[in-house]
This record gives C-alpha cells, structure tokens and sequence, in this order.
C-alpha cells in the first residue's frame, strides 16, 4: 500500500465543514429483517439458511411506504442529513441493481425503494448517506466466516473452496458505482464492517484484503469527490474522513496520532438497527436528548437510528421518539448547531456546548437553585435560558455585587446562576 497516495485520499477539514456544523443525522435501518422484526441479525444469530430467509423476499411488501411522511419528520426532529442502509448484511438491495436478481424491484412491492427515498430527503433539505455492508450473507462468492448464517455447516470449508471473494469484490465497486451514479449527490458513504481478527476453526474473518478496501475507496473519490467515508473499512494507514463509535458516546475527543478526528457516534431508539416488535429497551425522551448533547460536547456528531415496519412505516414508538427530538431541538437548536466541546470544563451533572463567545449550559439533573461555575467569573455579559428566553439570575463575586434572587452566600471567587427551582426543560 503506498501510504503517500492514501493520505490524498483523506477528505481536507473544508469538505466535511457541512457534516460538523449540521451535527444530527438520522440512519434507517431498512430491509428484508423488518419481516422477522428481532433483529437485523437475525438471518446469522438463528443460523437461518437462504430457503428459511427467502420467506421474507417474497413477502416483501411496504405497502403504506411514504418516505415523504419520514423525512418531514427527520427535518422536525432537527436532523440535517439521513444515511439509509442501500445493502444491509443480508445483501439485499434496496434499488434496482443490476448486479443481483437479490433486489427490491423481484419482490412483490417491485419497485425502486431507493430513489423515491433520496428525492423525498432532498425535498426536505437533508443530505444524502448511503450504508453500504461490506458484509453480504446471500452472494454466492462471499466465503463463509465466523459469523455468518451457515458458519456450522458441516461442508462450509468445502464450500468456501467455489467461492471467489476476488469476484465479491468486483460486484461491491459495480453496486457502489451505481449508488454514486443513479442517486445524484450522495453526502456520506458509510461502509460497514471489518473484522480480521475473528476467527472459529478454518474460517477466519474479513478484512481490507477481502474488500479490495484501497480500489473501492480510490472508486468513492473518483466518481464523489467531496463524499464523506466512514472508518470501517479496515485501512489502518488511511486517515478517514469521520470515525463512529457505537453506541456509546466517547469519554474524551477520539484522535488519532494526536490530532482531533470528526466523529460521529450512532446510536438506535431500541437497542436493535432493524424494526424489533418486541424490545422493551427504547430510550426516554430525556435519554435520547441527552446523547445528542453528549455527543455535541465532546465534539461529535449524532447519528439516530430508526428501524422502519414491514409495511414502510415507523411504528409509534419511532414517531414518539422524533417527536421527542422535535419538541426540543425547536426550542435548544441553537446550541447544537454549529456548536462544539467548550474551553471550559462542565460543573458536575452539567455539559457544555459551545460557539464562539455563546456558551451553552445543559443541566442533565433538577432541581438546582445555583449552579456554581467558578470559571466564568467575570466572564459573562447575559445569561437566560434557552426555552423561553427568560434571564437567568447570575451572581458576581465582588465589588460591584449584584446579589439577585439569591437567599445564599457564595464564595469570593464563584459564579452562581440562581435558577427557578421548577424545572423548566433540559437545557
Ligand atoms: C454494525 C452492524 O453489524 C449492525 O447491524 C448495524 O448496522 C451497525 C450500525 O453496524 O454493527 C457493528 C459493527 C462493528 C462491531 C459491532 C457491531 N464491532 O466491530 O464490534
């Protein structure tokens, strides 16, 4: 690998400006496993073969699919941009390729899910992502590994002996081809996964090698030169272009040989990716408000994930959750866009996001009646809080003291915002 020429191959900071300032994306987990509805993984965990899987192709039918309805609600959520899953594990193709019969188009809903997608965002102001899994559990050329659904067939070394993963590999640039010629612009590529150091008897996992990582990254960049790539493709000497820590929220500013890296953090409403009927592990409103700004401030971005039904809507629990984001992000948009870590170290139970000369403080426990912030100690010209615009009381320290609403004393050297003792929102 010629290190020099992959460094060209990194995104400059100008280009992904759009993806820090925006901050808040929606993912859409969406494909055949909407059926079974317990899991994206389902076809592997269950060990499922393609005979036992093909049920849900041929009773593939959104009918009540309105991608229109979904992304008016991702622009109310606040959500800037979507990345929708093109090809998920299971290798079925969202759009009419040309590549496999395994598509959307041989279904009995047979028709393009993909594009009417795309247009239905774009109408709506939110940039396009496309997920594409490196990992396809129905082509006949993927060699089976550790995890996928025949990995306890008792011939699958035997097996893996016609396959040709040099062919897979072929196949994966013609389908990303397509997704980067027939769609229009597309913002992020979210390649999804690697594994090399998996391994169960014979079967080993996949890696760079497998993917042909280099030639498909060098394709993205040719036909997209401005699309963001994601980290996940197992190209260690490659700078990329956004790192995604998964469900978890970094505890401090992922770098990399010392240097602060765009991240993006994805997160799901339930605990699965795909439409999971019976998961009783959904995230409250105030959870899901307060990934997005741990996500803001520690620099990041936030990707929200929903699982879509089998008949194309998002069920009750999914609109209740953007709903959540909705009501919010209305009233504390202000400090997520274009915001950023602050220079300032957050009091306790507190974080801080920041831009510019406006600090904002998001209070993630109540009541408090002062908030002492010793940092900000004649630094602060106005304070109010954010839903309604209202003054928050604040407290110099000496001289000039002006001593409001405050029954307590504070220390010499303190600022103390005096806070109505009644909640009035998150932030
Ligand atoms: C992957 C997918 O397998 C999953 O279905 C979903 O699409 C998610 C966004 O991405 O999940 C992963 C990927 C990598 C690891 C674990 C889960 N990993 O490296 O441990």
């Amino acid at each position: 690998m010629n290190v020099q020429n992959l460094q060209a191959l990194t995104l400059p900071d100008e280009k992904k400006a759009w993806f820090v300032h925006d901050r808040f994306g929606l993912f859409v987990h969406w494909g055949l496993y909407a059926l079974p509805a317990r899991h994206e993984w389902v076809k592997s965990r269950e060990e499922l073969s393609d005979a036992d899987y093909q049920n849900y192709f041929d009773h593939f039918d959104p009918d009540l699919y309105d991608p229109r309805d979904w992304a008016r609600r991702a622009r109310a959520a606040g959500m800037k941009y979507v990345v929708l899953t093109s090809k998920h594990h299971e290798g079925f193709c969202l759009w009419d390729t040309k590549t496999t019969d395994y598509k959307v188009t041989n279904t009995p809903y047979g028709r393009d899910l993909l594009l009417p997608f795309v247009e239905a965002f774009r109408a709506e102001g939110l940039k396009i992502g496309f997920y594409y899994s490196l990992i396809d559990w129905h082509h006949p050329d993927f060699t089976i590994d550790p995890r996928h659904p025949q990995r306890n067939h008792p011939d699958a070394v035997k097996i893996n002996e016609a396959r040709d993963i040099r062919r897979y590999a072929a196949v994966m640039r013609e389908q990303v081809r397509e997704l980067l010629t027939d769609f229009g612009r597309v913002d992020v590529m979210w390649f999804d996964f690697s594994y090399p150091q998996w391994k169960q008897g014979d079967l080993v996992g996949k890696g760079h090698k497998d993917w042909e990582s280099e030639p498909l990254v060098r394709l993205v960049r040719e036909l997209a030169p401005d699309t963001i790539i994601n980290n996940r493709l197992d190209l260690a000497d490659l700078v990329p272009d956004i790192v995604t820590p998964e469900q978890y929220v970094p505890r401090a500013w992922p770098e990399r040989d010392g240097k602060r890296m765009t991240w993006e953090a994805c997160h799901t409403f339930s605990g699965s990716w795909g439409y999971h009927r019976d998961e009783d592990s959904w995230k409250s409103p105030e959870q899901l408000v307060q990934l997005l700004i741990g996500s803001v401030a520690m620099g990041g971005n936030l990707l929200m994930n929903v699982g879509p039904t089998a008949r194309g809507t998002l069920d009750h629990r999914a609109k209740a959750a953007l709903s959540a984001y909705e009501e919010w992000i209305a009233l504390h948009g202000r400090s997520i866009y274009g915001c950023t870590q602050s220079e300032f170290s957050a009091p306790i139970d507190c974080r801080l996001t920041q831009n510019g000369s406006r600090l904002y403080i998001h209070l993630f426990n109540w009541p408090f009646r002062h908030l002492h912030f010793d940092a900000l100690a004649g630094k602060i010209e106005y304070a109010q809080f954010l839903h309604d615009g209202s003054e928050v009381a604040w407290l110099k320290p000496s001289g000039n003291t002006l001593w409001k609403n405050s029954q307590f004393p504070v220390g010499e050297d303190a600022v103390s915002f005096v806070l109505p003792v009644r909640r009035p929102s998150v932030t």
